[in-house]
């Protein structure tokens, strides 16, 4: 028998210095849509997220707010991340914490092994680093302040000053795999993806890499180093480990891979922590001798006026400020269709009351709720007959067979916008066939009945694909309409439903009694705040 596919995948764990934006919350419903997707097709999904929670920039903060670095990392893990899972609705499978034992014990060993192999090795070290990015600046983004830092030398992206940075660390001997790490992006072309970050890492790691510090003595907010236990990792060291202590790597330190599952695994991150996924993880699982992830995946940023949107900045927008207005469904289709993955995308609360409006409550909204309606009135509230065929149904029926198969080939390849936009092909189609058919007229014509019962037979069988198709982006008003169909009755629970066979015509059994049907997107009355 053939084995099951599967799908494995990762978003970074974030930093819980503070509460997430929309900016995390983004890459989250990314990462959802897809595991939702795969997950729905059969594949054997596995799904995990997380929180980063060691080194300076989350000392420093729970210092200036008077507790422990462990007691405020709980305390927004509980608050702010955790939630942020529900206000969105992911389903991921696995929550990790940089402060669990598993991840401590799992780091623990990996280094001792990297230790034990001779790829670290002991150093002196001086430079300019950045407790922002939590990163030894390299020249190219170290620039001069200005204003109140006049003189002095700042981050190119935080714009704050740097830090010189002078001890004895442990070094990583990254410059090593230099030439494996290139081999890798030639055999694989698609490990790192799109092709602009592809084409970014390659420049960055032919003009030569450096040895890794991965210790620190200065503060001891991390994970003592085995060997050496007046030092600390590396936080970026530490953090990245995640994707696989999570997984089990380390749980028997005698055979660290013995209960390591889900690996190789997709990783989905910002493009601002491209380098550290697409350069220094994939050589640290070298020197291990573990396995590269299958694909890192770069998305662009949420913009926010022109800018990347950074609470910093003060343009951080929190997720519920959308999802209390609009909902979690609208959130999540707002930002996977209106930006195309792997770009930068603009941020506006005109444009997502538009989509809102256009797309999701006239368009989609309002055909599930007429097609309903309209088999309440003429057929007793059940799925019409198929009834007396016209060519018009021949065209609806080839369109959801075809936006199924293109909808699956773009979220092979990570293009979500596309796949949804494939799906609105279907949504647009049987507006426009109802418009055209007029069952309320054909309705007047007790001659006409069979054609009616084929108009509302092909609407309904319509409905059926986009609820399935569109469950891994709208789950709740896909489940919402499921439920309505009454197709769980005959066909079983919408989770079940084989996504790549969604748009395999006639599955909705004539006869069965339909249920009312909530607006799935009621009108928005207030008034939601404009973009600065
Ligand atoms: O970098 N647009 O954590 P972090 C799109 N802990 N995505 C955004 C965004 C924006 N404006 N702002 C943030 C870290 N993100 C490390 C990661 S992984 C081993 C360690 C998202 O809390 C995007 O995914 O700073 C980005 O890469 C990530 O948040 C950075 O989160």
């Amino acid at each position: 028998m053939a084995k099951t596919p599967s799908f494995s995948l990762s978003t970074p764990i974030f930093y819980v210095n503070d509460a997430p934006h929309i900016g995390h919350a983004y890459t989250e419903v990314a990462a959802d849509v897809l595991a939702r997707w795969h997950r729905q097709a059969g594949d054997d999904t596995y799904f995990l997220t997380g929180t980063d929670e060691h080194g300076q920039k989350i000392l420093r903060t729970a210092t200036a707010n008077g507790v422990a670095p462990k007691e405020w990392a709980d305390r927004l893990v509980e608050s702010a991340w955790k939630p942020l899972l529900d206000t969105i609705n992911i389903s991921n499978d696995d929550f990790i914490r940089t402060t669990d034992a598993r991840h401590e014990a799992g780091v623990a060993v990996f280094l001792q092994k990297l230790y034990d192999d001779g790829h670290v090795y002991a150093g002196e070290f001086e430079a300019l680093y950045c407790v922002g990015c939590e990163e030894f600046k390299p020249k190219s983004e170290i620039v001069d302040g200005t204003g109140a830092f006049e003189g002095e030398k700042v981050c190119a992206i935080h714009s704050k000053p740097l830090e010189l940075l002078q001890e004895k660390n442990y070094f990583f001997k990254m410059s090593a795999f230099q030439d494996r790490l290139l081999a890798l992006y030639e055999e694989r072309p698609d490990f790192v993806q799109p092709a602009s970050a592809r084409n970014e890492v390659i420049a960055f790691v032919q003009q030569g890499l450096e040895d890794l510090s991965i210790s620190r003595t200065s503060f001891d907010w991390g994970i003592p180093i085995p060997w050496d236990s007046s030092h600390v990792t590396y936080v970026w060291f530490d953090a990245l480990l995640n994707y696989i202590t999570a997984r089990g790597y380390g749980a028997n330190p005698a055979d660290p891979t013995a209960e390591l599952q889900h690996w190789p695994a997709t990783q989905i991150v910002g493009k601002d922590i491209l380098r550290f996924h697409a350069v220094i993880w994939p050589a640290m699982l070298m020197a291990a001798g573990l396995e590269v992830p299958d694909h890192v995946f770069a998305h662009g940023w949420l913009l926010v006026g022109g800018e990347k949107m950074s609470k910093s900045k003060l343009t951080g927008i929190a997720p519920n400020e959308i999802t209390d207005t609009f909902g979690a469904d609208a959130f999540r289709y707002y930002f996977m269709r209106a930006v195309s993955f792997g770009h930068d995308g603009s941020f506006s609360w005109e444009d997502l009351a538009a989509r809102y409006q256009a797309e999701l409550a006239n368009g989609f909204g309002n055909l599930a709720s007429r097609v309903l309606a309209m088999n309440a009135k003429y057929f007793e509230g059940r799925v019409p007959e198929t009834g007396v065929d016209a060519p018009a149904d021949a065209v609806i029926r080839e369109l959801a067979a075809s936006v199924a198969a293109r909808a699956d080939a773009k979220i092979e390849t990570f293009a979500i916008h596309e796949a949804i936009a494939a799906i609105w092909e279907l949504v647009d189609a049987l507006n426009g066939y109802i418009t055209e058919q007029e069952p309320w007229a054909l309705a007047k014509d007790p001659a006409q009945r069979e054609r009616l019962s084929a108009v509302l037979y092909t609407a309904t069988e319509g409905l059926r694909v986009l609820a399935e198709l569109l469950a891994p982006v709208i789950p709740e008003a896909a489940a919402k309409l499921w439920t309505a169909l009454g197709a769980e009755e005959t066909l079983g629970a919408l989770a079940a439903q084989p996504i790549r066979e969604a748009g395999t015509w006639g599955r909705i059994v004539p006869g069965t009694p339909q249920h009312a049907l909530a607006v799935l997107f009621p009108r928005i009355e207030t008034e939601a705040p404009t973009t600065g």
